[in-house]
């Protein structure tokens, strides 16, 4: 494929913005080549500057469970713009989301927007604190909540990607508070809890990892963090940043019928615009400024545009319902087995993980079930499948350690003319 324009503007990018690139894992570094410019996109497909169109399986990393250019999405968007973009003052549509939220979560009591998925976590972890009095929180090596200092600790998605887990400018005294353990395992749980009683605030886990690809929790997983934290008086959150409303309406609280005590959102209730939020029990939550001491704040929260890009497309899931999640899953279903036999035919380990309509191949015998297994994969295979299947218009997310998303817009022509890509790539990779 021809990039001349794209390759043209990462020049023009390279020495004003770090790595030509807003968000480092768009920048290919672990998969090799440069990366297309996206211009545009409807439906499933992404068209380059170049004029390159892809099957995008990226969907602006989970955001975009309805396809992009989504008419109804679009003209909400429109409708507030109309309006004005900002004010900095409450506005109906915020009432509406709160609204909307806490009538379909029941663990979701009160709920707080902000920006970006980053700013949930960080506001989450310090309602925690604040409201235990403890420092040391817990997390899971290879889940990753944003770049707030105290969840860089051997992090997933880019931080992994670039195999630097911890990254520098954390400081050594925030890290010592940050505990890490393996997902997936209830006696490191323990453990932890065990050498740190009555001084652990928070545990906060992906109760659905995708960000060091997809990883389920086992049966009982989430159950029995559940009861270890209740019993150790540690405040429970599930980052679902990536899985609410992705895997299902309830996201992974409602599939697993575990109650967090502190939730957090992001990439869909914003429906491609900059949004987070968190929430959960009222009386943590309550002690949120100004209603409580622990501060947080942001000028564009619960910003009209991006409330009505988040209600437009939870309105329209909830209207399209289970029928849409059901053939979400099959759609990936059928993907993730189609590329473990094409792989198996040609003696590539080759592992497919995935839930509902989050996917990752693993370039590993498998079973891929936490971050020492994960990062057992072959990334170099991983980056020429990757680049291979780019060339013939497949766009999927460029790093192992990532998830690939499926959107309303995918049909099953799409996931036969991938299958028939991969074919051909895995014949030389
Ligand atoms: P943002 O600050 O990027 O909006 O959200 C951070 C975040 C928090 N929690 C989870 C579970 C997440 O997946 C994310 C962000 N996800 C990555 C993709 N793995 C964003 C992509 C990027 O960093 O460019």
């Amino acid at each position: 494929m021809k990039r001349t324009r794209s390759q043209d503007l990462l020049k023009r990018a390279i020495p004003l913005i770090p790595g030509g690139v807003n968000s480092p894992v768009r920048a290919y570094r672990s998969v090799g080549g440069d990366p297309p410019f996206i211009a545009r996109a409807e439906g499933a497909t992404l068209t380059d500057e170049d004029g390159n169109t892809y099957l995008d399986y990226v969907g602006s990393w989970g955001p975009m469970i309805l396809g992009h250019n989504q008419p109804e999405v679009r003209e909400a968007v429109e409708r507030a713009l109309k309006d004005g973009a900002s004010f900095g003052a409450p506005t109906r549509l915020e009432v509406e989301m709160a609204e909307w939220l806490t009538s379909r979560l029941p663990h979701l009591e009160m709920v707080r927007m902000v920006n970006s998925g980053t700013e949930a976590t960080m506001s989450a972890l310090r309602l925690a604190r604040g409201a235990t009095g403890r420092d040391k929180i817990v997390k899971c090596a290879g889940c990753y909540h944003g770049h707030g200092d105290s969840l860089l600790v051997e992090a997933g998605s880019g931080a992994l990607t670039f195999g630097t887990p911890s990254s520098p400018g954390v400081p050594a005294s925030l890290a010592k508070d940050t505990l890490v353990i393996p997902f997936n395992k209830v006696q490191a749980l323990e453990l932890v809890c065990e050498e740190n009683r009555g001084r652990i605030a928070a545990f906060i886990l992906e109760p659905l990892p995708g960000n060091m690809g997809v990883i389920p929790p086992r049966p009982g997983y989430l159950e029995a963090v559940r009861a270890i934290t209740e019993r150790e008086g540690i405040v429970l959150i599930f980052d679902e940043v990536m899985s609410g409303f992705r895997i299902g309406l309830g996201g992974m609280a409602e599939r697993s019928g575990v109650r967090p005590d502190l939730v957090t959102y992001g990439k869909i209730i914003g429906g491609g615009l900059p949004v987070g939020a968190y929430g959960g029990r009222r009386e943590l939550m309550s002690q949120v400024s100004p209603t409580g001491p622990i501060y947080q704040a942001g000028t564009l929260s619960g910003n009209p545009l991006a409330m009505a890009a988040g209600l437009a497309t939870l309105k329209i899931l909830e209207r399209e319902g289970e029928a849409l999640y059901l053939r979400l899953e099959q759609l990936t279903t059928s993907l993730a087995a189609g590329l473990a036999l094409i792989a198996s035919q040609r003696g590539v380990p080759f592992t497919g993980n995935h839930v509902g309509s989050m996917f990752t191949g693993f370039f590993h015998e498998g079973p891929v079930t936490d971050y020492v297994t994960a990062t057992q994969s072959d990334t170099q295979r991983f980056g020429r499948f990757m680049r291979g299947m780019l060339e013939r218009g497949i766009y999927l997310a460029p790093s192992q350690f990532e998830a690939g998303f499926l959107s309303a817009a995918h049909t099953e022509a799409d996931i036969r003319r991938t299958l028939d890509a991969a074919r051909e790539v895995f014949e030389g990779i």
